[in-house]
């Protein structure tokens, strides 16, 4: 493997080390979307080159394979304010499983979605690593949407809809519970960034909880960089390990068509990427989600590229 000595020690310096190991887990599911198609972004993103992406930044690469997720072809839907909820109870749980185990190891779990419900099996692992070691989980929630309504608020009945609420204790216990408790992560150690889109009774969450939310508005009006150094300044000096869960669609659709629930207004290609790159400077992020990429709304797997960059971005790419 050839890579730049400038780059090696930029991961160094970043408190990245170099040869840090990325445990990289598809999660191929659609269950919790309303638009089908989601389930092949693992596929996607693996074509778009995202684990050699990853290896010529020095880091080594394990592909875990995707998880077994059974079709909605063989599902019925039982409840429909919580659309195919048995299943995408068992399969987070498998996959929380996993990211606790990567984790043990002092692996990197990347989770390739599938929708955004990736997040509710991979916090649940994030927080059951915590707390066997003692230390405090964080998230930074990148999206066009909140993702905070619960099966009463809910307009579609979408678990992808709910998957922050769900990581915050919100929702039904067969979802809230992996592991056997709630909630994985305290409201005051997490962040939003580059929602756009909320629905009427999920504002309510929102401003009930006390959620620090950057909508669109915020960044246009302060900036990117002014915003996430804010967002990282208050989280390291809260917790102890960091987990970004990047949904795709916070990128503007007109560069990212190919994602599950495009709304425009989104982030620039500028704005993602320095968003990433002071991420990665920081140091400090120990796991994360990419969520939403929907290759039957793609041209020619631009978006699934486009998020392979970003999440190399994220993991200390640099122009220079
Ligand atoms: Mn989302």
């Amino acid at each position: 493997m050839l890579f730049s000595p400038s780059l090696v020690t930029t991961n160094r310096k970043n408190g990245m080390a170099c040869n840090r190991s990325i445990d990289m887990i598809g999660y191929p599911m659609d269950l919790g979307a309303g638009r089908r198609g989601v389930d092949m972004g693992p596929t996607a993103l693996r074509i778009a080159g995202i684990q050699e992406k990853l290896e010529c930044l020095g880091y080594s690469v394990n592909d875990l394979g995707d998880i077994c997720i059974h079709s909605r072809q063989d599902l019925k839907i039982s409840d429909p304010r919580l659309k195919y909820v048995d299943e995408i109870a068992t399969a987070a749980q498998i996959l929380a499983d996993q990211v606790e185990k990567s984790l043990a190891q002092d692996h990197f779990p990347l989770c390739l979605g599938g929708d955004h419900g990736v997040a509710i099996g991979s916090i649940a692992g994030v927080s059951a690593f915590c707390r066997k070691n003692g230390r405090t989980p964080g998230v930074i929630w990148i999206d066009a949407h909140a993702d905070m309504n619960t099966e009463k608020t809910t307009p579609s009945g979408n678990i992808h809809g709910m998957a922050l609420a769900i990581a915050l204790g919100l929702g039904d216990p067969r979802l809230t519970h992996l592991n056997g408790y709630a909630p994985k992560i305290q409201p005051e150690h997490s962040a939003l960034i580059g929602i756009r889109k909320i629905d009427r009774l999920e504002k309510q969450t929102l401003k009930n909880r006390r959620l620090p939310v950057y909508t669109m508005s915020d960044i246009d009006r302060k900036g990117i960089d002014f915003i996430i150094g804010n967002i990282l300044k208050n989280l390291k000096a809260h917790v102890d390990h960091i987990h970004v869960s990047f949904d795709v669609d916070s990128v503007d659709p007109l560069i990212a068509p190919g994602v599950g629930t495009p709304v425009s207004g989104g982030l620039t290609y500028r704005e993602i990427h320095l968003l990433m790159e002071t991420i990665a400077e920081c140091g400090c992020m120990s796991s994360m989600d990419v969520a939403e990429v929907n290759p039957i709304l793609d041209n020619r797997n631009t978006s699934a590229k486009l998020a392979a960059d970003i999440v190399a971005s994220s993991m200390g790419m640099r122009i220079l």
